[in-house]
């Protein structure tokens, strides 16, 4: 499995590198390659460690917290990890190894493994040293100052009469010339901060935080007090790999590379430091759906993104669906959210109603009528006026527990059932709450996308209930958002009073 895991990384890699040659071969046959600029990097931070210590055949179960899969899980996905059966990740061990040699891997931002990138730049008719290598210390923000004057532009003060906020970086293109090979770097400084484990780069010198937990426990252990990680400190003009650390033999140099970093996060607005993992991600930001508990719908409409849908997380919900069926009978999605990896939906198949709730693509719990329902002869509903409703009860309190979901069709029981636990945190990354039709992927297989619906629609609603978060979840959520408005203020009191 673990093999398997790394060869369709590489499968992954191979393909990428053909796909981005058929772009650049498109330029060419153009003819416009010596004169276009290609900025090429590979990887997003270093490899990524969200994928639990064994891997995993659907990210999404790592990130609602389920850190562990049974080694049998893994297997059933054998034959088609990597294909569009899975969403998956590999495990903490290969991405560690192929950050080599740096130390850690994506989501730390303190060291080179979660930063460190390697980027080749093209420009076949400007540049003359061909194969050349540099080793100046640049940062990403660097990409667009170098665009904008190999381009031969300034950058705009104001967008449609809005002023725009400074560039803060520089620019790359000295270092195209083959004179300039070992000049000195022009960027001098560069802070890095994520969930405040943090770095400062300065002159050759980088001081940086000793990541306090490791990356792939995702948030679910508690992390030090801001002030209390312990520090390191590499001279990188000598050591590119962070290895040789010299806080105990430089504690000069140390203190006035972590005063440098105060002064560099106030400057960009990384004040005051967080490390609040999950309380961060969950903390509600303001949005239109934010403390609404009816919800209603009509007609057909695919695409709702997830934040701006009804959350039935954590809590009891009533969804009602009035419907008509046209002569001949109605089949298709009346309402969904997510799809293979994780979601719910609720369709009429060959005319009757069915609930699917799919617990991250590891069990789906179906509430339907014939064979393994209630009412084993149920018929498909007759052409008129219905409505169907599925009720849940949450068994709360706390994230993540199971309920009983009650499916009916004009008040008469389709079926009841009882389930284990529900997705705590996150139902759906890259999938929307769609009404009449299902996107992206189905949440089981019983159907064909787009499955549009071919009765109306009249009204659906959405009643929820109170979030079931226990008393310490909530304290949680609520000292997150104190904090999250003490950030606001220092950020506005940094602010320029132009920018207010
Ligand atoms: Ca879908």
């Amino acid at each position: 499995m673990y093999a398997r895991e790394a060869e369709v990384f590489a499968a992954y890699a191979a393909y990428t590198d053909y796909e981005i040659g058929r772009v650049i071969r498109a330029v060419q046959d153009m003819g416009k390659l010596d004169n276009t600029l290609i900025i090429y990097i590979s990887g997003d931070n270093g490899t990524s460690a969200e994928g639990t210590l064994e891997g995993t055949p659907n990210q999404m179960t790592a990130y609602n917290g389920i850190l562990k899969l049974p080694e049998a899980e893994l297997m059933l996905h054998y034959e088609d990890w990597g294909s569009e059966k899975t969403y998956p990740h590999m495990s903490v061990a290969w991405s560690w190894a192929f950050d080599t040699p740096f130390k850690w891997t994506k989501q730390v931002a303190s060291h080179f493994g979660g930063t460190r990138q390697g980027m080749a730049i093209s420009w076949p008719g400007h540049i003359n040293d061909v194969g050349g290598i540099r080793t100046q210390f640049h940062h990403i923000i660097d990409i667009v100052p170098t665009i904008l004057e190999a381009a031969g532009i300034q950058a705009p003060a104001t967008v449609n009469g809005i002023a725009q906020k400074p560039i803060e970086g520089v620019s790359m293109t000295y270092t195209f010339d083959k004179a300039n090979a070992n000049a000195a770097s022009k960027r001098d400084t560069q802070y890095f901060e994520m969930f405040a484990n943090r770095g400062i780069y300065h002159d050759g010198w980088y001081a940086c935080t000793t990541p306090p937990v490791p990356p792939w426990l995702l948030g679910t252990e508690k992390l030090p007090e801001i002030n209390d990680y312990k520090w390191e400190l590499y001279n990188i003009a000598d050591d590119f790999s962070q290895n040789n650390d010299l806080a105990a033999k430089n504690p000069e140099k140390l203190r006035e590379l972590q005063a440098l970093f105060l002064t560099e996060a106030a400057k960009y607005q990384v004040l005051p430091l967080d490390n609040s993992v999950l309380p961060r991600l969950i903390t509600p930001r303001p949005s239109a759906t934010a403390g609404r508990t009816v919800f209603t719908f009509s007609g057909e409409n695919a695409g709702i993104p997830d934040g701006s849908a009804p959350s039935i997380l954590n809590k009891d919900y009533t969804i009602t669906a009035e419907v008509t069926v046209p002569p001949g009978g109605a089949e298709g999605m009346i309402v969904t959210l997510g799809g293979r990896f994780g979601g719910y939906a609720l369709y009429l198949l060959k005319g009757k109603p069915v609930f699917v709730y799919n617990l991250l693509d590891l069990e789906r719990y179906r509430w339907e009528g014939g064979v393994g329902g209630r009412d084993l002869f149920s018929d498909a509903l007759k052409p008129g006026k219905h409505t169907i409703v599925f009720d849940f009860k949450y068994n709360g309190p706390g994230p993540g527990k199971g309920g009983t979901g009650v499916l009916t069709a004009d008040g008469k029981l389709v079926a009841a059932k009882t389930i284990p636990h529900t997705i705590p945190f996150l139902m759906a990354i890259d999938e929307t709450f769609d009404i009449g039709s299902d996107t992206r992927t189905a949440v089981d297989d019983s159907y064909k996308l787009p499955f549009r619906f071919t009765g109306k629609i009249d009204k659906l609603t959405y009643k929820l209930g109170a979030t079931q978060m226990t008393e310490d979840d909530q304290k949680v959520i609520r000292h997150a958002l104190e904090r999250a408005r003490d950030c606001e203020k220092a950020e506005s009191s940094l602010r320029p009073s132009s920018d207010r």
